[in-house]
């Protein structure tokens, strides 16, 4: 395969990197801080392209619907203004880079980052045809917001070497993977895309 150039078009698309998810935090997905120097490394090759970096982020009320508390799957987590809810320090999100708070009604839970959200605007109004998705959970956020995607008539690619899953039963975040191919999405890794 010939190597990707990113393109002032293209739009990275970082899924809730919050300290939440992270070792220490309230719902941690194993493994989650290793992608950080790799989605770094994506950062700045979206940067020097003039390309647009947008970090989603889970952003919830305190009773959320999603919570154990109301009888929901998932324990309190990311709740807005915490510092749970805060993008890990690690991540070197640049100064210009586009915060999506997603999942921010009380009695509503929403995956995506598409859901509820201005993101398909703010995308559309700048042209962009392709999204590239990294973050967490690679079977939750990750995967809904590439599907939504997929269906708004982007053309989708999985950074594979920087999503990280809960992978609760294991295989899951692999079938989760293979899912989005399926549909029509492209998994890559850093060596696919053109850094120089
Ligand atoms: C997520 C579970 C609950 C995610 C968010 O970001 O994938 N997972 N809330
Ligand atoms: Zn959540």
């Amino acid at each position: 395969m010939a190597k990707l150039k990113i393109l002032p078009t293209d739009t990275l698309i970082i899924v809730d990197m919050q300290n939440d998810f992270m070792p220490g935090g309230a719902l941690p997905v194993p493994n989650a801080l290793s992608i950080i120097p790799t989605i770094n490394r994506y950062i700045e090759v979206f940067e020097k392209a003039k390309a647009v970096v947008v970090a989603t982020r889970d952003w919830h009320p305190q009773n959320h619907i999603s919570f154990n508390t109301r009888g929901g799957p998932w324990p309190p987590h990311c709740i807005q203004n915490t510092w749970g809810a805060q993008f890990h320090k690690d991540l070197k999100l640049p100064r210009d880079a586009i915060v999506v708070s997603k999942a921010f009604k009380e009695d509503k839970e929403a995956y995506s980052g598409f859901e509820d959200t201005e993101l398909d605007s703010v995308l559309r109004q700048r042209g962009v045809r392709r999204i590239f998705v990294a973050g967490v959970a690679t079977e939750y956020c990750v995967k809904a917001t590439a599907e939504d995607g997929l269906r708004l008539g982007y053309q989708v690619f999985i950074l594979e070497d920087a999503v990280k899953g809960i992978n609760s039963p294991p295989g899951s975040e692999e079938r989760a993977i293979d899912n989005l191919i399926s549909k029509g999405a492209v998994a890559i890794r850093i060596g696919d895309i053109v850094t120089d």
